[in-house]
């Protein structure tokens, strides 16, 4: 912090915010946006969507008594002013790294961040559910929700406005209109918010003939049900109105003075009260304000000071991504087989279907931030002999387990779930690691569930889940893999079948997916038999049987939870053969993990060479001290 900040290096806490008179709000506007633009080009992070809320945060923390009144931001990655204004201005540098700040707000990090984020659309229950408590306790909190265009797009939403609507809860939501998800919204609510000019007039007229007419009984009848009539045509509140809110707005989300002035209005009204604000995505920054979805989050270095040129995203290898290998092959079946369509809840480019989209606009659904929607809509296009490959998130399917279940699974619909970012993600930590997919997708009968170890491995295996006749996920982790040639015209695997990749002796190694490369460093150094799983359901039991009786130890290595996941599959197996062979579970221990670099998470969790190595000879030093009878199986270092 230093002079360049004059007003932003006294906000220690929002109590520091209440001394300064509201033109000084403006030019700390202006400080935060350029204190986030120089320190997200040293640490990188979600970007232009905090642009778009400095005035947000600043107005309800001046105006608010927080952190007693509750702040609750939907999906958390557009509350770095928040951050700021809370205490945790000299670490935003550290945000998303290791031991530093949560990507998003967390209870554990701050008593402002009233309520843990990460997946969207969860701010009005939440939200709800504290005004409901306010209201027991008589504490006369105030409760505000913040919560984005592309949010509002979920069902959890409206379950939360139809039950607030119903009951006498006090509560603030701000809808921060920004007419952008991370790519354009999508959607007829979408479209309705878009409607926002026009409502101005509205609002204007409502007003007015509200004076005139209210000695005039029968004329305001009739006005009424005129103005009804008006309001479908013309206001985008309309749907909030017949949910029970006040709607407010729509207003300038960048104009402080305005702002307040709204919100002292509606700060002790009763009910439900919501301000439409409209907010440019990367305000303040050009580059973010024209390319919103590129700018969504940058990586260190985006702004190049010396040239003055600008990228969001750092220099990148020519090597694909997992995602790119899935993009690559959906076109391709596509090209192949007219029946394939493309799904997506919100992530069309994170799941890289921007190539699938632009070359088939008809085939290519993104459903927006909707993954039970997802599901269900891929059931129904199923039934109808369509074939619907599902991209989404290892973590983002957990919203949708039910319609897995109960739509997918039971009536065996062939459905194609592409399940990108499983395993550890790094950066965006705890609530976005998929490390419980294998354990609850494993239980589900008629799944098939595959977990790639390379890049070529991942597009024979979405060739044999698309050849399935019924539910198969194909998980596969964010970023790279060990840079395999990937062979266009990949051959299917066969279902069930595992491979040996290589046969050592005494202690066999049992890999799933990404898990297999450390496995085979480690191979070469001990001796050990390798064995590349790749389906998680079913399992092969014959190569398990096998392994366990020539083996004296076995070793399961994945990256997701060892709690249910694909190694008690394995046990499961052993059990059920009566075969007693000594069995280690290596992978996510039972907890969650933060955010951070993935390598130094993998190695903390024991999940690189040195890990597993260590953990194999705890196990083994472990089981030669509680039973003698294994002191014969010394040779179990293999030296
Ligand atoms: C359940 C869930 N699905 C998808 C995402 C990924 N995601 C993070 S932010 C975002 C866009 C949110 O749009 P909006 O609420 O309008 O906020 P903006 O980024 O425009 O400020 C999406 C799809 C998520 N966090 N949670």
């Amino acid at each position: 912090m230093n002079e360049k900040y004059p007003l932003l290096q006294q906000i220690d806490s929002p109590a520091d915010l209440k001394p300064l008179e509201e033109a000084q709000l403006v030019d700390l506007a202006q400080e935060i946006r350029e204190f986030m633009i120089h320190t997200l080009n040293q640490c990188g992070g979600h970007f232009a969507g905090n642009l778009g809320t400095v005035e947000i945060a600043i107005a309800l923390h001046y105006l608010f008594d927080t952190p007693r009144d509750r702040i609750i931001w939907d999906v958390g990655h557009q509350a770095y002013p928040h951050k700021i204004l809370t205490g945790r201005r000299d670490r935003l540098h550290t945000i998303r790294q290791t031991n530093g700040l949560a990507p998003f707000p967390s209870r554990s990090e701050s008593e402002y961040d009233t309520f843990s984020v990460g997946h969207s659309s969860t701010s009005i229950s939440a939200a709800l559910g504290m005004a409901i408590a306010a209201q027991q306790q008589k504490s006369g909190r105030k409760i505000i929700s913040v919560i984005g265009d592309g949010a509002m797009s979920a069902g959890m939403v409206f379950e939360a406005l139809n039950h607030a609507g119903a009951i006498d809860a006090n509560l603030l939501i701000i809808l921060n209109d920004n007419d952008m998800s991370i790519s354009p919204p999508v959607g007829a609510l979408s479209n309705y918010f878009a409607r926002t000019l026009s409502s101005k007039l509205y609002t204007g007229f409502r007003e007015g003939s509200k004076k005139v007419l209210q000695h005039m009984p029968t004329i305001k009848d009739f006005a009424r049900r005129t103005e009804e009539h008006l309001k479908g045509m013309i206001v985008p509140g309309t749907l909030f109105e017949e949910l029970g809110c006040t709607y407010l707005g729509p207003f300038d989300g960048h104009d402080i003075k305005g702002l307040l002035r709204t919100l002292r209005n509606v700060k002790d009204l009763p009910g439900v009260q919501l301000i439409h604000l409209i907010t440019a995505k990367g305000k303040g920054y050009e580059p973010a304000e024209k390319d919103p979805e590129g700018y969504h989050a940058v990586s260190p270095g985006f702004y190049d000071k010396d040239n003055g040129s600008s990228s969001p995203v750092a220099k990148q290898t020519n090597q694909p991504t997992y995602s790119n290998i899935f993009g690559d092959w959906l076109c391709d079946i596509a090209e192949q087989d007219e029946r394939v369509v493309g799904i997506t809840p919100a992530m069309l480019g994170g799941s890289d279907l921007i190539k699938f989209s632009e070359k088939f606009p008809e085939r290519c659904f993104d459903v927006g931030i909707a993954e039970q929607h997802a599901v269900t809509v891929a059931a129904g296009m199923a039934c109808e002999g369509l074939k619907p490959i599902v991209a989404i998130y290892s973590t983002f399917l957990q919203r949708a387990y039910d319609q897995l279940i109960h739509d997918v699974a039971i009536p065996n619909l062939p459905v194609v779930f592409a399940l990108d970012r499983a395993g550890l993600v790094g950066g965006d930590g705890t609530t976005h690691n998929g490390q419980f997919d294998l354990a609850y997708l494993r239980c589900i009968p008629n799944m098939v569930i595959m977990a790639s170890s390379d890049e070529n491995e991942t597009r024979q295996m979405l060739q044999t889940a698309y050849l399935h006749n019924g539910p198969a996920a194909v998980r596969y982790p964010r970023g790279t893999g060990p840079n395999v040639h990937i062979k266009k015209d990949a051959s299917s695997l066969m279902i069930g079948k595992a491979e040996l990749r290589q046969q050592g002796k005494n202690i066999a190694l049992l890999a799933f997916g990404s898990m297999l490369q450390p496995c085979l460093t480690l191979a070469q150094q001990y001796n050990y038999t390798v064995v590349n799983m790749r389906f998680v359901k079913p399992l092969d039991e014959n190569m398990i049987t096998q392994v366990a009786k020539t083996h004296n130890l076995l070793v399961t290595v994945e990256e997701g939870c060892i709690v249910g996941g694909a190694g008690s599959g394995v046990n499961e197996v052993l059990a059920a053969q009566q075969l007693s062979t000594p069995i280690l579970n290596i992978g996510i221990p039972d907890e969650f993990i933060p955010h951070g670099n993935t390598q130094q998470l993998l190695h903390a969790i024991g999940l690189d060479t040195e890990g597993i190595q260590r953990q194999i000879e705890q196990h083994t030093t472990t089981l030669t001290t509680i039973d003698p009878a294994f002191g014969k199986l010394a040779c179990y270092n293999n030296k």
